[in-house]
């Protein structure tokens, strides 16, 4: 079923409703007056935060963004116990993991909502968004870091100060670390090239018939994979297998396409 506030798209084709924002009426109350009641804890290149800042995006909800390089990384391990990017603190209320930032949005500010109502689709919603979190995101981490043509940008990414070079030897050892124990850091390289293939294929074929992941609306899963398809652009090896599939592409028009300016500024 089509959500009444939702921007309805046609099969095959643009856009046929987008409400200008902010146009929220029954979410208005976090955007009322004075500074923004959400704060994004965030690292921007994350698929996690991209999936975050698209979701707060397309409810129009306002937020302060505040990023992670430098102290605020401490203040969201204190406060989030499990120190991982996203963190978003709702109404004095610290979340963290994407997934459950996206309920905690969804039960705050219903409109447009993120899950369908029948339960065999909000079951297929939450397995796709699961397979995006836990699946895709790890062959993405193995070509930005692993894979030579991707580890070759790192560097200039970082930057060149002390913090930026602490910090990319940082992460590259925990991302090796994460990518063995998760099971692809220990194939070989043309095993992963198959992986990545094979899933490239798998999502080409859920997008051919489009708009979107699951029909004419787009769900809490099309925003997952909004993450971890930009994650993709970057490296080398993965653009090139989304150059070659045009149905991901056309997706990633429809999906940008959802977003919207924020009304109230933002601080980074
Ligand atoms: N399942 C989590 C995954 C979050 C995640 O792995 N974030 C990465 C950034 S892309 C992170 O914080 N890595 C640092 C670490 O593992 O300590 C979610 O959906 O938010």
């Amino acid at each position: 079923m089509t959500h009444p506030q939702a921007p309805v798209f046609t099969r095959g084709g643009g856009p046929a409703r987008h409400p200008p924002a902010p146009a929220r009426a029954e979410n208005a109350p976090m955007h009322a007056a004075g500074p923004p009641a959400i704060t994004l804890y965030d690292w921007a290149p994350s698929p996690f935060c991209i999936k975050v800042r698209a979701i707060l995006d397309y409810k129009r909800l306002a937020y302060r963004r505040v990023s992670v390089l430098g102290r605020p990384i401490l203040e969201v391990r204190r406060r989030g116990g499990v120190g991982k990017l996203p963190a978003l603190e709702i109404e004095g209320r610290f979340v963290t993991d994407s997934t459950d930032i996206a309920l905690a949005l969804d039960a705050r500010a219903p409109l447009p909502p993120l899950l369908p109502t029948s339960p065999r689709e909000r079951a297929l919603c939450l397995a796709l968004e699961d397979w995006c979190d836990e699946a895709l995101y790890f062959t993405g981490l193995h070509y930005q870091w692993i894979d030579p043509e991707g580890a070759a940008l790192l560097p200039r990414a970082f930057g060149r100060s002390l913090f930026g070079q602490v910090a990319l030897a940082f992460y590259r050892r925990l991302i090796r670390q994460q990518l063995r124990g998760q099971g692809t850091g220990r194939k070989p390289a043309a095993q992963i090239a198959g992986d990545l293939a094979r899933q490239a294929d798998a999502i080409e074929g859920l997008l051919r018939d489009g708009p979107f992941l699951m029909g004419t609306q787009p769900w809490l899963c099309d925003f997952a994979l909004l993450g971890q398809m930009r994650y993709w652009t970057h490296p080398p090896a993965t653009a090139r297998v989304l150059q070659a599939r045009p149905a991901i592409g056309a997706w990633l028009e429809r999906m940008k396409a959802l977003r919207t300016e924020p009304p109230q500024a933002r601080a980074a």
